[in-house]
């Protein structure tokens, strides 16, 4: 779980993942417009998690409330019966329902093993609303 107040920076310290993460986030294009701090913040408060090839890791309809960087393994996306993408590492996943406010879009399927890491809707929506917040108070 993650908070404005207790963000664990050394959870994702490794130099590799966390550039991994940055650049996720930057080529993500609803996030590439992120203050340099803000992408600092996310990663701060992402934590991993792995599934087995066959998990579901998202499903279709639901209530979302998870941000996803897919860091080992590859995911499939469908919406219904229809085959969208595969996701590769490196790749931002999940972002939709959470910035949108809606259900999840499609559906995603562990192809492998995967090693995921994730921030909760609170945790996300903070960082915007604080970075937010300490803008307006520089006024
Ligand atoms: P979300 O939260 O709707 O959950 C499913 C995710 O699949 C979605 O966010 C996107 O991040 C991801 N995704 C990847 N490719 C596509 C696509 O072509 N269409 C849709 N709807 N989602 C996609």
């Amino acid at each position: 779980k993650c908070n404005m107040f207790d963000c664990v920076p050394s959870l994702c310290a490794h130099p590799r993942s966390r550039e991994l993460i940055q650049k996720a986030l930057l080529e993500n294009d609803f996030m590439k417009h992120l203050e340099a701090s803000q992408i600092l913040t996310i990663m701060d408060c992402m934590y991993p998690t792995t599934l087995a090839q066959g998990c579901c890791v998202i499903q279709e309809g639901d209530d979302g409330s998870t941000v996803y960087v897919l860091e080992e393994g590859s995911v499939e996306v469908t919406k219904g019966e229809q085959k969208l993408c595969t996701i590769e590492p490196g790749k931002v996943f999940g972002e939709l329902a959470i910035l949108y406010n809606c259900t999840r879009t499609a559906t995603v399927t562990a192809l492998t093993d995967i090693k995921l890491w994730a921030i909760d809707r609170q945790g996300f929506q903070t960082i915007m609303m604080r970075t937010g917040l300490l803008k307006h108070s520089n006024y």
